[in-house]
């Protein structure tokens, strides 16, 4: 056959009907979709983007998970700064992304976390002292992945897209009935792995949904210095998946989008790429001081926008909340945050070179060195360390995610 003729029958197999057939994909709006505005009004009109407000016991369940989400990272900071933990990357400000967008998963579906997102993990129940495990120091993750369907808290950035895309693939062609949800930050989406993962996600037509949590910084780097697309939703635009702007901080909006997509990928649609607009109030991590590259009146700014605030105003002026319950709530939440520091409150006794015991049956000389480095560096801290405080710190051989790079 002439190579002519070749290339035009590729041609012609490449431009299939399936091609030509596929929808426009929907297109984020102009301004972040919104449910409930900052002064805790509903709002109405273009800005739900044809979203409706979830029901009074979800919105009740959504505060409430909030709630504890937050007296969590609280504790947890505070437990960091006392030196009980190596370090916490706190979520504070972003709990309405977060729990809006795990209140949809059903148990069959898999989440694939970052380091940030703790509160994640424990809205879907997974006790505190195993999600602190690995910020305390210890080398292996502290919780059980296969109980909890969640992947490791992935600290190279963006891995756990491409995690959530295999097993959301495989899934598929098993005929499983899961979804995988991934969150990631704006600044894991600058890295080639989440291009990978969006664009294979889409050419599979994986059920996965990712979610961006765009908090305005990849560590100090502000949002305009990686990406001088309008928004990060606009690229799922040339992925050719759906793509939605929605306001990070209206869980109600966070939970009504996240679930339409959840519901469109169980039901064969594929991929969504979902941004939600928030912002971190705390530092990056324990060891970030964030008043060298943002201002204070940003922050202040940010802190009116609060998303449990937001909600609570909601609430209340509806009439699902009471004074009663909410102090309940209250309850709960310095109830799990005792539970917390009681878990915390002893030292554990760490060894960080078991870290090397389960990598390989028969241990490779690359490892052995690593191994032998680790050794040579404990020593020099452990002398270092008793001759300063007579003690040594777990916070000393733990990983910091944002001194990674
Ligand atoms: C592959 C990779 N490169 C660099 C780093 C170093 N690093 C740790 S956190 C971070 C910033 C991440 O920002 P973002 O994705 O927006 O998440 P956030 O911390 O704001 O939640 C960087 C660059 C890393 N962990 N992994």
């Amino acid at each position: 056959m002439a190579l002519a003729s070749l290339v035009a029958l590729l041609h012609d197999d490449i431009m299939n009907d399936d091609v030509a057939a596929r929808a426009e994909p929907v297109r984020p709006t102009q301004k972040p979709i919104r449910l409930i505005d900052e002064k805790g009004v509903p709002v109405e009109g273009a800005e739900r983007a044809g979203f409706v407000l979830p029901e009074p016991e979800m919105l009740l369940d959504l505060y409430r998970g909030m709630v504890l989400a937050r007296r969590f990272d609280v504790q947890v900071t505070a437990l960091t700064r006392q030196g009980r933990l190596a370090t916490y990357p706190s979520a504070f400000g972003q709990e309405a992304c977060e729990i809006g967008a795990v209140r949809s998963l059903g148990e069959q579906d898999w989440l694939f976390p970052t380091y940030r997102d703790s509160i994640a993990l424990l809205t879907r129940g997974v006790p505190p002292e195993q999600i602190l495990s690995s910020f305390r120091g210890d080398w292996h993750m502290g919780f059980d992945p296969y109980e909890h369907r969640i992947s490791p808290q992935a600290t190279p950035l963006a891995t756990q897209a491409l995690h959530a895309v295999g097993l959301a693939t495989a899934a598929k062609l098993k005929g499983d009935d899961v979804v995988a949800l991934t969150l990631l930050g704006d600044g894991a989406t600058s890295e080639g792995d989440a291009h990978e993962a969006f664009n294979f996600a889409s050419v599979w037509q994986a059920p996965v949904v990712f979610v961006v949590q765009n908090n305005g910084y990849a560590i100090s780097v502000p949002f305009a210095k990686q990406s001088h697309a309008r928004t990060l939703a606009d690229r799922a635009i040339g992925y050719g998946m759906p793509g939605y702007f929605v306001d990070g901080n209206d869980v109600a909006a966070m939970h009504a989008v996240t679930s339409a997509a959840v519901q469109n990928a169980r039901s064969g649609g594929g991929p969504t790429l979902i941004e939600g607009l928030t912002y971190r109030i705390e530092s990056h991590t324990n060891s970030d001081d964030p008043t060298r590259y943002r201002s204070k009146d940003e922050v202040a700014h940010w802190k009116t926008l609060d998303p449990v605030a937001r909600l609570e105003t909601y609430l209340r002026a509806s009439g699902a909340l009471g004074d009663e319950l909410r102090q309940e709530i209250a309850d709960a939440a310095e109830e799990l945050a005792g539970a917390t520091r009681d878990a915390m409150n002893t030292n554990p006794v760490l060894d960080p070179l078991e870290l090397f015991d389960h990598v390989y049956a028969a241990e490779r000389p690359a490892l052995r060195e690593q191994r032998a480095f680790l050794e040579r560096e404990l020593a020099a801290t452990v002398s270092t360390a008793s001759v300063s405080s007579g003690s040594v710190s777990t916070a000393s051989v733990s990983a910091e995610p944002g001194s990674t790079s």
